[in-house]
């Protein structure tokens, strides 16, 4: 395993002849846009005494939806005004440098797409978007102000936030088309996560199963650091640019 702060010639070879190419970013690649992370300390972590695996959990929705709605309507505020920062901002690109690029994501709070990315697979949904529990209709909801009502528009049953909390099933397609991609790419970069949430963080094991070439972007080891061909220690911010230069870049 190559463990740097610096691609290796290796991994730039791969890079400029690569055409299938699949990311999977968590809440680190957020981080440098002030966006905090879970388990980083930093405040998205405890809810009222309530650790986050708690609150952000398919039984809280049960016990006490009023409470899951003040939870996402504080992270909603905490990232109102955050901005994408030069890790996202890389990755956008990389939608046009690949035949085809696969971005998949943990994160909800939707910086992939203000950035600038076209496609990106949202596995744990999207905190700025509400779903009726009975007829599953979405509805975006105002980034500058608490959610205002809880009521679907067209059953009169209940929203609640649009993101999958622990004990509920991802997105089936999502998944699946990310299962797929991460089995036929070349090369799949891990960035900013702390690889402890299953199932998205089996898709790296799977592309490494599949035969790609494993790259782990993080200041941080990982249970996932192991199993990787490379491990580039640092921030995303600081590393995804440096795929931009023209020296490995067709
Ligand atoms: C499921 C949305 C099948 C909500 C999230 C009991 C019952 C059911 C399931 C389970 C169970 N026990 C365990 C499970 C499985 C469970 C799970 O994995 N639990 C873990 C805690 C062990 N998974 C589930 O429940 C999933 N569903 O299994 O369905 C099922 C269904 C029913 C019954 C049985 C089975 C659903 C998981 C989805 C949960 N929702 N988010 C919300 O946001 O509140 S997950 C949440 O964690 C976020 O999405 C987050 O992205 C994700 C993972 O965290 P990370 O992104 O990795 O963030 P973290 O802070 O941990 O790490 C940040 C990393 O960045 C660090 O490594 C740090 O070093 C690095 N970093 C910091 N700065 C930088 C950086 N890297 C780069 N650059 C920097 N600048």
């Amino acid at each position: 395993m190559y463990i740097s702060t610096t691609p290796s010639e290796k991994l730039k070879e791969l890079y400029s002849n690569a055409r299938r190419v699949c990311v999977l970013t968590g809440a680190g690649i957020s981080a440098e846009s002030g966006v905090p992370t879970f388990r980083g300390g930093g405040g998205a972590s405890v809810w009222k005494g309530m650790p986050f695996t708690e609150i952000s959990s398919a039984q809280m929705v049960e016990r006490d939806l009023d409470e899951v709605w003040a939870w996402f309507d504080y992270r909603r505020d905490v990232i109102k005004d955050k901005k994408p920062n030069e890790g996202h901002i890389a990755l956008a690109e990389w939608h046009n440098r690949f035949e085809d690029f696969t971005l998949v994501t943990q994160n909800i709070d939707g910086l992939h797409w203000v950035a600038g990315s076209s496609d990106v697979i949202e596995l744990h949904g999207n905190i700025n978007r509400a779903r009726c529990v009975m007829c599953e209709a979405r509805f975006d909801l105002d980034r500058d102000k608490k959610h205002e009502s809880d009521i679907c528009q067209k059953c009169n049953g209940r929203l609640r936030p649009d993101v999958v909390l622990f004990g509920e099933y991802l997105p089936i397609n999502a998944f699946e088309r990310a299962m797929r991609k991460s089995r036929s790419c070349e090369l799949f970069f891990v960035i900013g996560t702390s690889a402890l949430v299953y199932p998205a963080a089996g898709l790296p094991e799977i592309a490494k199963e599949y035969g790609a070439y494993l790259v782990e972007v993080n200041p941080e080891t990982t249970p996932l650091s192991s199993i990787c061909d490379e491990v580039l220690q640092g921030r995303a911010g600081e590393i995804l640019p440096m795929f931009k230069h023209q020296a490995y870049c067709k």
